[in-house]
This record gives C-alpha cells, sequence and structure tokens, in this order.
C-alpha cells in the first residue's frame, strides 16, 4: 500500500486538485486518491479530517500532512531529489518559480469567469474584460516560457515541470471556452492534453454524475 494519499475534489471542476494529482502521475509516484466532491453534503466535515483550510487538495504521508497545490508539489520535490521537478538553470528556474507562484496566486478574474470544466466544450464564449486581461497574461506567459527557456522539449521549459502543473487546469479552461491561441501556444495544450494522465483524468471527469450548477453558465 503507498504511504502517500491525495485528497482531491471532483476530476471536472477541481482546478487545484489536478496539480499534484497530475505530478504524482507524471512521476509515477505510487498514490492512494481519495476523491471527495466539492460542496456535497458532509464536504468541509470530511476535507478538514485531512486539511486545516478545508480545501483540496491534501496529501498525507506517513503522519505528515501537506496543503495547498504548490506547497505539496514542493514537498514531493523535496522528498523525492531525483525527480527534475524545476528546470535546473537557475535563470529558467527562477522563472519557472516565479509563474508558478503566479498562478497560484493571481488569475482571479480567469478563475471566476472561466471555471474548469473538463467535460465541457463552449464555442461561443466572450470573456468579460478583466478575464481577457488574465488570458492575455497567461499566453505571455506561455509564449516566453516556449521561447526562452521550452526549445529542448515540448514542455514550457522543454522537460516537464511544476510550472506545468501549475498551467494544466488553464489548459482545461482555454480549452473549454475555446480560447484562441497562436500555434506554438495551441502546440503547447496538444502536449498536455495528450500526456496518459491528463487523458486518464478527463476520462474520469466525464464519468462522474455530479453537477455543480453555479458553474455551469452557458
Ligand atoms: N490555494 C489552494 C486553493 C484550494 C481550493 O480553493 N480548492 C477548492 C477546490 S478546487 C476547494 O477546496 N474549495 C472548497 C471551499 O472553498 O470550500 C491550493 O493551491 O490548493
Amino acid at each position: 500500500m503507498p504511504d502517500i494519499t491525495l485528497i482531491i475534489g471532483n476530476k471536472n471542476y477541481s482546478s487545484w486538485s489536478l496539480r499534484p494529482w497530475l505530478y504524482l502521475k507524471h512521476f509515477n509516484i505510487p498514490f492512494d486518491e481519495v476523491r471527495i466532491p466539492l460542496y456535497a453534503e458532509g464536504f468541509k466535515d470530511k476535507v478538514l479530517q485531512h486539511s486545516p483550510s478545508g480545501k483540496v487538495p491534501a496529501l498525507k504521508h506517513g503522519n505528515i500532512n501537506v496543503w495547498e497545490s504548490l506547497a505539496i508539489m514542493e514537498y514531493l520535490a523535496e522528498t523525492h531529489p531525483s525527480l527534475k521537478s524545476w528546470p535546473d538553470h537557475p535563470s529558467a528556474k527562477a522563472f519557472a518559480r516565479s509563474v508558478s507562484a503566479e498562478m497560484h496566486s493571481g488569475f482571479f478574474a480567469l478563475r471566476e469567469y472561466l471555471p474548469m470544466n473538463c467535460r465541457k466544450l463552449i464555442t461561443n464564449f466572450t470573456p468579460p474584460e478583466n478575464a481577457l486581461v488574465d488570458i492575455k497574461r497567461v499566453k505571455q506567459i506561455w509564449t516566453e516560457c516556449r521561447e526562452t527557456y521550452g526549445k529542448q522539449g515540448p514542455w514550457l521549459f522543454g522537460d516537464f515541470t511544476i510550472a506545468d502543473c501549475m498551467y494544466a487546469p488553464v489548459v482545461m479552461r482555454f480549452h473549454t471556452y475555446s480560447v484562441e491561441l497562436s500555434p506554438l501556444l495551441s502546440d503547447y495544450m496538444q502536449t498536455v492534453k495528450n500526456h496518459t494522465a491528463m487523458m486518464e483524468w478527463i476520462a474520469a471527469s466525464k464519468a462522474e454524475t455530479e453537477v455543480i450548477s453555479s458553474v455551469e453558465f452557458d
């Protein structure tokens, strides 16, 4: 039995849960998964048993508890030092950490108006102005990553890193709401969506039956 357990929300909706889940899957770290559907009966009480913030994701490793998606991945990176979780070069690493933290702490309009909804495809969506500002900034970040640091491979920094996990739910949002992208960024989106772990997550999200009507606003 693996000694790591990841507590997540619904795969269709829980963007924060996707991040460490993808990290664990990509690096083939064995783990047990506990899924607690968001806002369903008893959600808070169940989550509070694992996560003092009352939010998912949370990770249990023996008697250690970690919550907050980025903290979980940093913890896993430290406890699995042979894995290449960040780029090697100091300037690429600094950039990767900065754009990951920027995602973790911002993009409120993008998160509010383009909620992750993996099983949905909306082709006629016009984002409000503040969401367009966020979308423009994500495009700028991805373009700079791919053009400056990503030449050696298909991921933001060439090899797969925590930064790709941080932006994977944004890929799903851009997909669902049919955000227009340059060929460079469309290729990056395909790389993420074609990852076997992402395909597994998307298939599982399609099999879920819970509906959170407050974010189904098409
Ligand atoms: N900053 C947190 C965000 C966690 C978060 O907001 N999770 C959502 C689900 S995606 C949640 O648990 N919401 C329940 C609530 O707010 O009551 C992280 O990075 O893990």
